[in-house]
């Protein structure tokens, strides 16, 4: 089975950005260890803090943040991060040539019930003008991206990947430590009749929304005319993981009850890193409105309604918004 390396080499990845993903990467395998230890190592529960976003830390928020700052400040290749857990952008190396996004510890809720979890990244290139303390080069569209992935760690540990070259599903093989190729070049399929929503929130969603997930409730009857599925792990990772190995449409839209929070998910850490992987796999990802990886973010910590996944059904849910 292929090495991530070899497929990186092979997708014409340039050798530092290699050796960037192969760092982050440890990283992600020692968040992968402490997450396998759980109660043992006294990591699950909260913490006393909040975060930015004014949502209590847990302990492996806290913990995952600090794996992978610490690992990525001290590998040279980074300019700054930022990251969910952070209130500003961490500056890094001066001459680093990338700056990193990342969720450390995606869907933190389901520590306490041993469910799915992860970690979501993105990658772009620091501009030579940037101060490392600047949060302004954060702020370009996600088609600036130069790779982005997730490590999800279920009952194997596995990262989609892609560098503008396909979405590739490696397994980390934890006999001798390294993520090998399980399933390269994934295509979304691009029909379905599964989709991901949290509906308690349906009351504040706007009309076509509601419109939209009252023809799918339909069924067969309906204007869709077929039965659907509904699935929702309340980790993103988990349900795009899901989306990306059988199809589907996953959505956190736009919710009317506070203005400045158009939708949960953050733009740099949660949605465009699974935009890129879902365009990439020929999937569609878009905010109601335009296509996620063009929204020019205002500030670090922004939020964006999200409905990605398989091709048609993505364009039948639009068509409620034209
Ligand atoms: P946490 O990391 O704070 O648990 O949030 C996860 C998340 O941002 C995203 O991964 C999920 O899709 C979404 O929240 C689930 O939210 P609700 O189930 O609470 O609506």
């Amino acid at each position: 089975m292929k090495r991530l390396n070899s497929q990186l080499q092979k997708d014409g990845a340039p050798l530092e950005l290699i050796l960037l993903i192969r760092t982050l990467l440890a990283g992600c395998k020692e968040i992968s260890f402490r997450v396998s230890q759980g109660a043992l190592a006294g990591v699950l529960g909260s913490t006393l803090s909040e975060n930015v976003q004014g949502e209590t830390q847990k302990k492996l928020d806290v913990i995952s943040n600090q794996i992978l700052k610490d690992i990525l400040k001290e590998s040279g290749y980074v300019k700054a991060i930022s990251s969910e857990e952070e209130d500003d952008v961490v500056a890094c190396h001066p001459d680093g040539k990338y700056l990193v996004s990342f969720d450390p510890l995606d869907g933190s809720s389901n520590t306490e019930i041993n469910s799915l979890i992860g970690t979501i990244f993105s990658i772009s290139h620091a501009p030579q003008w940037m101060e490392p303390d600047d949060p302004s080069a954060f702020l370009q569209p996600g088609t600036q991206m130069v790779a982005a992935g997730y490590v999800l760690y279920g009952p194997s540990t596995m990262l989609a990947m892609t560098t503008g070259r396909g979405t590739h599903i490696y397994t980390l093989d934890k006999t001798h430590g390294g993520f090998l190729l399980t399933h390269p070049n994934i295509e979304v399929p691009t029909e379905t009749k599964e989709f991901a929503i949290n509906a308690s929130n349906q009351r504040h969603w706007e009309a076509p929304m509601q419109n939209y997930i009252t023809d799918l409730l339909a069924g067969e009857d309906g204007p869709r005319g077929k039965d659907y599925n509904m699935r929702w792990v309340a980790a993103m990772v988990g349900d795009i993981h899901r989306v990306l190995c059988r199809g589907g449409i996953f959505m956190y839209p736009f919710d009317k009850r506070n203005p400045a929070k158009p939708g949960k998910l953050r733009l740099l850490y949660e949605a465009n890193p699974m935009a890129f992987l879902m365009e990439q796999a020929g999937g569609l990802a878009s905010t109601g409105e335009c296509r996620i990886m063009e929204v020019m973010p205002t500030e670090i910590h922004q939020r964006v309604p999200v409905i990605l996944g398989s091709k048609d059904e993505v364009e039948a849910c639009l068509s409620y918004y034209d």
